[in-house]
């Protein structure tokens, strides 16, 4: 399998699991400002949509939108820690969660990726992202350690990656700090670990 990636984007969710999972894979970095790979490859010849990530199966066949390719890298491995729940409603809860993060909490981000975002629409997509942190701070003040049935799930490690970007909207953490002890949690994780260092982030985890 081969990970097309950016360093520090949400594709990092779908290296974490490879990693925590134990996977053989390799990397192979985007860049954006060339439409190509580290290797000169195009990218929309990988991907027609020109985002990361997206994962090359040996079987030739490629798999894009990171809410998929978590769940599929998981589903690979039902003996891992982070094996798909069995039951219906478990598996449905943690869907529904990889759901709200993948779309409405990653989305609210978008603004601060981009150059051509105007403050007020920065000023805008900081109180969504407020109202998303505050929602999960009331999710985390019952004491569980993870997002779903506190059962670690596909859904905390791309929540981990998210929650990263909450600086680049000029937020302190320190203000939610049951989300920001779930982020410390998750960084400490030897699959978190490894995929930061892989991509050159260890130092800003
Ligand atoms: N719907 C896609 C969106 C992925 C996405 O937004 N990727 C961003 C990084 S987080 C990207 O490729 N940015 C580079 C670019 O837009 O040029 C998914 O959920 O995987």
């Amino acid at each position: 399998m081969k990970l097309y990636y950016l360093p520090g984007s949400c594709s990092l969710a779908t290296h974490i699991v490879l990693r925590e999972v134990g996977a053989a894979f390799t990397l192979e970095r985007y860049d954006p400002s060339k439409g190509a790979t580290e290797t000169g490859a195009a990218y929309t010849a990988i991907n027609a949509k020109a985002r990361v990530p997206a994962l090359a199966l040996d079987s030739g066949d490629v798999l894009t939108e990171g809410a998929a390719l978590v769940q599929y890298v998981a589903g690979q491995h039902p003996g891992s820690e982070l094996a798909l729940p069995t039951d219906a409603l478990a598996r449905t809860r943690v869907q529904e969660a990889l759901s709200f993060v993948s779309s409405d909490f990653h989305k609210s981000f978008s603004p601060f990726f981009s150059a051509d975002t105007d403050d007020a629409a920065k000023a805008r997509a900081k109180a969504q992202v407020e109202r998303h942190l505050t929602y999960l701070e009331g999710l985390f003040s019952d004491g569980r350690t993870y997002f779903v049935d506190d059962r670690l799930s596909v859904a905390d490690v791309y929540l981990f990656v998210v929650l990263r970007w909450v600086e680049a909207a000029g937020l302190d953490l320190e203000a939610w700090p049951k989300v920001s002890a779930f982020r410390s949690r998750m960084s400490e994780r030897p699959g978190s670990r490894a995929a930061l260092q892989a991509e050159g982030l260890l130092d800003a985890a």
